[in-house]
Parts: structure tokens; C-alpha cells; sequence
């Protein structure tokens, strides 16, 4: 063979190479028109039937040299491009997502902008059990300028058997505390059933991490005008949590801010993983506010200093964590709540840390 016949047979593979490219940027936007006509009809993206049709349709027509299983391989990847480029449009489309609205969302809850500028705090014990109890907490939490508190009314646990929660009478109880400190009730609503009843009393709807994915709940919330802030599940994707988001904002109710508490894996020495990351991954993806549960997230008093300032550091709109008078004898999360001491030992050095790193001036 010639140096002239190589370099010849070299431009034709060049110029195949280029018309195979061409055809299948043509075919993906063939793809991506399908994907329209698809989503106008409400119907799934994948269709298995369809895959088996265009690959038996290739088998039928090829004859060689490339044998059968290869040509299915090439095929498949090409299939599945198409697929992800329609699933990255409807991601796109997403009314949470950071592609639909560049700019932060603030929340803006009793004066606190959430989402803008200085972090949010959210403390308050984990559940409402006394009078009391919340009226202390809200005074220590009053005492720091900080204008929100938490306190569980109804609490999803476990077992059955473990204290359930105080119910309507204790959102009472936290928000007559709250109005005397001059506070804000962020408080969990387990059931569209419990959320009428509850708007009196509450200034943010918390729907926990057990129900993310209790899409009725999710939708009405959506459908009331207070702020949501949403719990990452236990075991729930990003992506999954996004769209939990999505289920709020598309009955209405923008004001939606996440709240990322850890999620379950092999790991024993807290009480979940605290994926840090998900809080840069959530700040880019979506325009929402994006808070960190220490407490639940770690499981351990030890481990809520380090990882709020982790928390602030990596970029999140505020921090989430429980406090309460006396948590020994605490009816829930005894193990892992802050008392009065380490609660004013906490904020101090947390301050300290976002002085020093010019986050507060
Ligand atoms: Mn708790």
C-alpha cells in the first residue's frame, strides 16, 4: 500500500467520523422533539418497547462486518445520551432549580432575612413538653437576638410507643412563648389534616425528614402562604430532594428553604452522615435557602461546634440546632440536645469563628 492510498483511506474515516457526529446530534434533536411531544402528553421517557423495536429493526438490517453485539453497544450508548439530555431539559425546567431563577430566594421570616447575607440560626428543644420548658429556652434564645425558635408539637417517631408529642395543645404552648420573646414558631406538621389548625400558631410549616416524600403533605403545604423548611429523608437522593421541593412550589408557595439533617449509612459513630457537600450541590442547583441540622445530623454534642462552623463555612444560610433547660431528662433526643451553658458556649465560639472569617463584621 501506497503512503498516498493510506493517507487517502485516513480522510475517508476522517469524513465518515464527522457525518457519524452530524447524525447523531441530528437524531438527539430528533430526540429532544420527541421529549416535547412526550411531556405535552404527560407520558414516561423511556419506553423499553420502543428500544426493543429500534434495536431488532438494527439487527434486521445489519449485515456486517461489525458484528451484532457491538452494533447493540454503540447503539445503546447512543440511546441512552438521548435519554439523559431529555431528563437534563426537564431538570432545567424545574421551578427550584438555579437554571429558572438565578437569584437567591430570602425568606423573609419575623425581620430575619433568610438566605441573605448573615446566617440564620433555628434553636429550641426537640420537642414541647412544658410551659416551662419552651419559655426558658426562648428566653436563652431571645437573650442572643436570634428571632426564630423550634419546638416539636407533633413528633414522628420510631416506635409507636416513644412520647408522640404534645399535639395542638403543644403549639400553643411554643407559640405563647414565642410572641412573649418576641420569637417566631418554626414547628413540624405531620399531616394535611393537623395544617389548618396549625397556621394560628406556627410562622414556619417544618416538614421532617420522615416525610419528605408524603407528596399529599408536601402539596399542601405548597398551597398555604407561611414558609416551608423541608428536611432532607433519611435516605433520600438530592435529586429527590429537590423534587420534594418541587411538589411545594408547584402548588404555589415559593418560600421554601432545605434543610439537609444527615442521611443514613454504614457509618455508626454519628447517628447519620452529614453530607457537607450537599449543601454547595444544593446552593448551585437550586435558588433556595439551605440550612444544616447539627443535631440530628451528628447525633452528638461533641460534634455541634465543628460541624456548624463546617456548615457556615461551606456556604449554608443558617444552622439548626436543639437546645433544651435540662436534657437529661429531655422526653426525646436526650442523648444529643444542648443545655443553657453549652448552648451560650456554642453561639460564642460560633460567632467568634465567622468574625474571624469576616462572615460577621
Ligand atoms: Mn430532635
Amino acid at each position: 500500500m501506497s503512503l498516498n492510498e493510506l493517507e487517502s483511506l485516513r480522510g475517508k474515516v476522517d469524513e465518515l467520523n464527522l457525518e457519524i457526529l452530524r447524525l447523531i446530534n441530528e437524531r438527539a434533536e430528533v430526540v429532544q422533539e420527541i421529549g416535547k411531544v412526550k411531556e405535552k402528553q404527560g407520558v414516561n421517557r423511556y419506553d423499553p418497547l420502543r428500544e426493543r423495536h429500534m434495536l431488532n429493526l438494527l439487527k434486521d438490517f445489519n449485515h456486517g462486518p461489525v458484528p451484532q453485539s457491538t452494533v447493540e453497544h454503540i447503539f445503546k450508548e447512543i440511546f441512552k445520551t438521548a435519554l439523559e439530555q431529555q431528563e437534563e431539559d426537564q431538570r432545567k425546567a424545574l421551578l427550584v432549580s438555579r437554571k429558572k431563577k438565578k437569584e437567591d430566594t430570602v425568606v423573609e421570616v419575623n425581620g430575619e432575612k433568610i438566605g441573605q447575607d448573615i446566617p440564620t440560626f433555628i434553636f429550641g428543644p426537640c420537642a414541647v413538653e412544658s410551659y416551662e420548658q419552651v419559655s426558658t429556652v426562648a428566653k436563652a434564645v431571645a437573650a442572643k437576638g436570634q428571632k426564630l425558635i423550634r419546638g416539636g408539637a407533633y413528633k414522628p417517631r420510631t416506635s409507636p410507643y416513644d412520647f408522640q408529642g404534645l399535639g395542638l395543645e403543644g403549639l400553643k404552648i411554643l407559640s405563647r412563648a414565642a410572641k412573649e420573646n418576641g420569637l417566631a414558631v418554626v414547628s413540624e406538621i405531620v399531616t394535611p389534616g393537623h395544617l389548618e389548625e396549625a397556621l394560628d400558631y406556627v410562622d414556619v410549616i417544618q416538614i421532617g425528614a420522615r416525610n419528605m416524600q408524603n407528596f399529599e403533605l408536601l402539596k399542601a403545604a405548597g398551597s398555604v402562604r407561611k414558609p416551608v423548611l423541608l428536611k432532607r429523608g433519611l435516605a433520600a437522593t438530592i435529586d429527590e430532594f429537590i423534587n420534594a421541593a418541587e411538589y411545594i412550589i408547584s402548588q404555589g408557595n415559593d418560600q421554601i428553604m432545605l434543610c439537609e439533617r444527615g442521611i443514613r449509612t454504614y457509618e455508626r459513630a454519628t447517628r447519620n452522615t452529614l453530607d457537607i457537600s450537599a449543601v454547595p450541590i444544593l446552593k448551585q442547583e437550586t435558588h433556595l435557602p439551605v440550612f444544616v441540622d447539627v443535631t440530628h445530623s451528628t447525633g452528638r454534642r461533641d460534634l455541634l461546634l465543628p460541624t456548624a462552623k463546617a456548615a457556615i463555612a461551606v456556604g449554608a444560610d443558617g444552622v439548626m440546632a436543639e437546645v433544651h433547660p435540662d436534657p437529661a431528662v429531655a422526653l426525646s433526643d436526650a442523648q444529643q440536645q444542648m443545655n443553657l451553658e453549652q448552648f451560650d458556649e456554642f453561639y460564642s465560639e460560633l460567632q467568634k469563628f465567622m468574625k474571624s472569617h469576616a462572615i460577621l463584621v
